[in-house]
């Protein structure tokens, strides 16, 4: 059978710590825990996915990952990869069950040997002719604080997140007016409230800022309901994130009302999935923003791939590294004001800083 036979599949976890603690849905957090797959394949080649339940947001726990990993790891152990997208998603059914996050970092793993194998970029493999350069926003969470140096480097985005809702509807708007005085006026802006409001606080927050030059709201609302009535109402184009993940979101698409869906891998699952979702919204004429789960570069590489081939000028949600301190896994990307750019090859055994990896098996 052609493909790429795999020698050896192992299991590595990492704790990264965050330059200042970081709150995922009311968990505060220091450190970001996560686990890596990491596939040889008979020629030696290697590669490597990560699996990051995010807390807050995963249904899976991390120890519930690893144990589907284990798991898929003995499946894995001596077959073969098969040479097309279409045979990997024909022959990979079997995970199709497993936790999204663990899906993710399967089909990064598996793709990514490809790649290293043939010595072809991901890019290349998948079809599409772009550069492996892509857009960013900048992401201002509720720990911002404003300062030169911030503003210095909140004005080399084009595109700027800021979250919104922990705070008063008053405090929010004061802060965003003072953000975006400092920005160039060609700066668009995004808000995340996500689900914090009723509708009547939404209505008031569209009346205390300038709606000129924001791309969008995500999720303003406790209801999805309420968040449609707001889109319909302001002048505040609504983009989705919670609610990709529900039953509602295919009939919410058919309206036709939304100018964004936010993609979370990690919280989606397999890589091949996303393309055929990316596909319907292109339907609608709805942007898709593939976006981080505070992956280590290692997965955000991943990501920065499934971005490009969706739509690299489109600016996506990938500007999570900079949360980080210390050293990283991996140097295949680099982000730089704006862009997150990958190197041709995924990780592997070549770029790995196998110093912060924990073997578990
Ligand atoms: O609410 O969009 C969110 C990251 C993890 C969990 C939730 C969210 C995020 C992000 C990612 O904001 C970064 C971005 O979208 O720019
Ligand atoms: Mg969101």
């Amino acid at each position: 059978m052609a493909g790429v036979k795999i020698a050896e599949a192992k299991i590595y976890r990492y704790t990264l710590p965050f330059g200042e603690p970081v709150k995922f849905a009311d968990k505060i957090c220091h450190e970001r825990n996560g686990l890596l797959l990491r596939l040889i394949s008979t020629s030696g080649k290697s590669s490597l996915g990560e699996i990051a339940p995010l807390p807050g947001f995963s249904r899976e726990s991390l120890e519930q990952a690893q144990n589907e990993l284990l798991m898929a790891v003995l499946a894995l152990n001596g077959t073969y990869i098969p040479d097309t997208l279409e045979g990997i998603k024909n022959n990979t059914d079997s995970f199709n069950e497993l936790s999204p996050s663990v899906q993710f970092g399967i089909d990064s793993a598996l793709l990514g040997l490809i790649s290293t194998e043939r010595d072809k970029s991901l890019l290349e493999i998948l079809g599409v002719r772009t550069t492996g350069r892509v857009k960013i926003n900048a992401l201002i969470t509720e720990s911002f604080v404003s300062n030169e140096d911030e503003l210095e480097r909140l004005q080399k985005y084009t595109s700027v997140k800021i979250k919104v809702g922990r705070h008063s509807i008053q405090e929010d708007a004061k802060l965003i007016n003072t953000i975006r005085q400092q920005l160039s006026p060609e700066t668009t802006v995004r808000f995340d409230a996500n689900r914090a409001w009723s509708y009547d606080d939404a209505c008031s927050f569209a009346k205390l800022i300038d709606t000129n030059g924001v791309e969008y709201i995500e999720e303003p609302c406790e209801s999805i309901e309420e968040s449609l009535q707001f889109a319909k109402d302001s002048n505040v184009p609504l983009a989705l994130d919670e609610t990709l993940y529900t039953e509602q979101f295919n009939s919410v698409i058919d309206s036709n009302k939304v100018v964004a869906v936010i993609i979370k891998p990690t919280l989606y699952g397999r890589i091949l999935k996303i393309f055929d979702l990316v596909n319907l919204l292109k339907e609608h004429n709805t942007h898709a923003v593939i976006s981080s789960s505070f992956e280590s570069s290692v997965g955000l590489y991943y990501l920065a791939t499934i971005a490009s081939a969706v739509d690299a000028d489109y600016p996506c949600g990938l500007d999570t590294l900079v949360m980080f301190k210390g050293p990283e896994l991996s140097s295949c990307i680099t982000i730089d004001n704006n862009y997150a750019t990958i190197d041709k090859l995924p990780p592997s055994d070549e770029t790995i800083n196998m110093q912060l990896l924990r073997e578990v098996i």
